[in-house]
């Protein structure tokens, strides 16, 4: 089956290249006019053009990946929002299909907004999303899939039922947004959470149904917040303790946590808790904006997440919209905004504290020419080119070992905020241990640079782990926002390596601090150090040595985007 269907793929392929009515050709005539477009990624998700927002729905259905999002069709600014359809066989490489929903009915005229995918028994995919109505009210929406044996699920129709959730009962309508992936309870009923604001403050509205159409809310929402804003996008799912794998949404496996996202301040927050079906309590260990906890996916650029269980490799994979850090005439000129994410996998860390997130291993397919070097001293102020890669569209892998860590400055105790010290404390102010760790989208004179960096500091008798993306040298150029993002990172120095992992896309630079306990996204937008004027280095700018004990980069290929369109739909033979 799986064979046939890659044919089938690989033979639509090569129709729509040859197609004129492909979208990609023009995507692909602008990313070799690079000067036109030095901005536009070769390997992370972007539509041939225009707006993109969240990651709606995705899911795995008949060996395929399915990733909708919200897109205008019209414009590279917000509006007009529709289900935009891709589909996969390797979360790399994607084909462009119809748009699964378009903002045509009184329950959704002013947008489709975001929403999620429950796979109900016997495999059936279903798509739960919010609709915008004809007076701007928020109202939640199923809709089926015309064709279930058509594993594209090309074609979505709108239940009959539409609105099947309304903002009744007092619930502010225009703050009722985005459902989750549906779960289902020991008693058979299906749960899901909508995102709310009530007195100015998040929570999560619980409802359930027996048949997906007709849904009751519960008295109490799931959680709510008194120290937040509005929760958009909320996601709620199982992890295993001290497990590898992830869990299905509806799983009632015993050894597990639960964690409960949240969209607000510009981020996505996450606590974790035991969640008990029988009666829908969400005990917390740690709640949202707590003292001494800021758990987030990101400390960069990354919103509006969403996750699915991918049972094919029995893992829970996230997936985020990258909003552009530029300003909207620029959007404009360049014709697109928003990308997505490399999909990352999600797991609870040995601690049970925080979770762990790492790039699917597929995007490794997608390395080709390397470099590396072990055991390198790299001495206190020093640099080193690590030449031989397209440093402009790399994957890269550092390591370092810290001999003279006693030698740690002192933490001060006002120093509680990590981003505010990574903007206080750039790559240009030298510590003793640190700052060390990258410099990448870098131009030969260094006058653009973005420094991913590691600071040590000692603090109570242990080490304090700071890890910084610092943008401020990012671009000559005056439009983009330059802001450095920042956080602790929960590595014991002393019997650990401190590690990092960077993936970068000529305007995207996602890093991996710890083998994934800290995730730090940036945009980034060079003047000079475009395609083959980037460089990428390894720097010590602190008083003491360090140790590269190991440092692999890749080039990366640039990953295969296409457009199907309606007139040449795929098809099983
Ligand atoms: C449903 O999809 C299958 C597989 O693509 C196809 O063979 C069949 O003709 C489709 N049925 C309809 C009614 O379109
Ligand atoms: C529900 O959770 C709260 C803590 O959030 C706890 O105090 C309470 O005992 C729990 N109730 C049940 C029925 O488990
Ligand atoms: C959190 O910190 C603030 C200010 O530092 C303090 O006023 C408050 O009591 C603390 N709350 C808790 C729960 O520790
Ligand atoms: C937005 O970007 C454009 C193009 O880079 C620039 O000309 C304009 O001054 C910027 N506007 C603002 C408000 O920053
Ligand atoms: C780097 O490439 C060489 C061949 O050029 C290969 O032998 C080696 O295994 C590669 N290293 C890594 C870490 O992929
Ligand atoms: C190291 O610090 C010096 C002094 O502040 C600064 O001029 C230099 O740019 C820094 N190096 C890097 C790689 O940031
Ligand atoms: C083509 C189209 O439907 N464009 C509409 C997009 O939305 C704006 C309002 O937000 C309308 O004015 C346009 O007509």
């Amino acid at each position: 089956m799986k064979i046939s269907v890659i044919w089938v793929i690989f033979f639509s392929l090569l129709v729509f290249d040859n197609g004129i009515q492909c979208s990609h050709g023009a995507g692909r005539k602008l990313q070799s006019a690079s000067t036109e477009q030095p901005y536009r990624t070769a390997y992370h998700f972007q539509p041939p053009k225009n707006w993109m927002n969240d990651p709606n729905g995705p899911l795995y259905y008949k060996g395929i990946y399915h990733l909708f999002y919200q897109y205008n069709p019209y414009a590279a600014v917000w509006g007009n929002i529709s289900w935009a359809h891709s589909i996969s066989y390797d979360l790399v490489n994607w084909i462009h299909l119809d748009h699964a929903l378009s903002p045509e009915d009184p329950f959704d005229i002013n947008g489709c907004w975001s929403g999620s995918t429950t796979i109900l028994s016997r495999e059936k995919p279903v798509i739960l999303y919010t609709g915008s109505d004809t007076e701007n009210r928020q109202v939640q929406n199923l809709a089926v899939p015309k064709n279930l044996s058509d594993p594209f699920l090309v074609e979505w129709v709108k239940s009959s039922h539409n609105p099947i959730m309304t903002p009744v009962d007092g619930i502010d309508p225009q703050n009722f947004r985005d459902p989750t992936t549906a779960w289902q309870g020991p008693d058979g009923l299906w749960r899901v959470l909508v995102g709310n604001r009530m007195n100015g403050h998040g929570r999560a509205l619980l409802y359930r149904s027996q048949d997906f159409v007709s849904w009751t809310r519960s008295k109490d929402p799931l959680h709510s917040s008194t120290k937040t804003d509005m929760w958009e996008c909320p996601d709620f799912y199982p992890v295993a303790i001290d497990g590898k794998y992830g869990v299905d949404t509806s799983s009632q496996e015993k050894f597990t946590k639960h964690v409960l996202k949240a969209s607000f301040n510009h981020h996505d927050y996450y606590i974790l808790g035991n969640y008990t079906p029988t009666t829908d309590n969400f005990s917390v260990d740690t709640d949202f904006m707590d003292n001494g906890s800021d758990l987030r996916y990101d400390y960069g650029q990354f919103y509006a997440s969403k996750t699915f269980f991918d049972s094919a490799k029995k893992r829970r994979i996230l997936w985020s919209w990258i909003q552009e850090s530029e300003n909207t005439t620029y959007d404009i000129k360049k014709g697109w905004s928003g990308l997505q994410s490399i999909p990352r996998s999600i797991l609870l860390s040995k601690t049970g504290k925080q979770l762990i997130q790492w790039p699917v291993e597929e995007i490794e397919e997608l390395r080709a020419k390397n470099v590396s070097y072990q055991s390198k001293q790299l001495k206190g102020g020093s640099i080193l080119e690590v030449s031989g890669i397209t440093a402009s569209q790399a994957d890269v892998e550092i390591s370092f070992d810290l001999s003279n860590i006693k030698e740690a400055e002192l933490m001060d105790p006002s120093w509680v905020d990590p981003q505010l010290i990574c903007s206080q404390k750039t790559a240009s102010f030298r510590g003793s241990v640190g700052p060390f760790g990258i410099l990448v989208l870098a131009s030969e004179d260094l006058t653009e640079q973005t420094a991913i960096f590691f600071r040590i500091f000692r603090s109570n008798g242990k080490y304090v782990v700071l890890m910084c993306s610092d943008q401020s040298r990012s671009s000559l150029r005056e439009g983009p926002n330059k802001a450095s993002y920042g956080a602790f990172i929960d590595i014991d120095p002393l019997y650990e390596k401190i590690s990092l992992r960077s993936l970068i896309d000529h305007s995207i630079v996602e890093s991996f601090g710890g083998e994934g306990r800290v995730c730090i996204t940036a945009r980034v937008y060079p003047k000079l150090a475009i395609d083959e004027q980037a460089y990428l280095f390894a720097f010590n700018n602190g008083t003491f040595d360090v140790t590269i004990s190991n440092l692999n980069a890749w080039n990366m290929k640039k990953a295969q985007i296409v457009s199907a369109t309606k007139r040449r739909k795929p098809h099983l033979n």
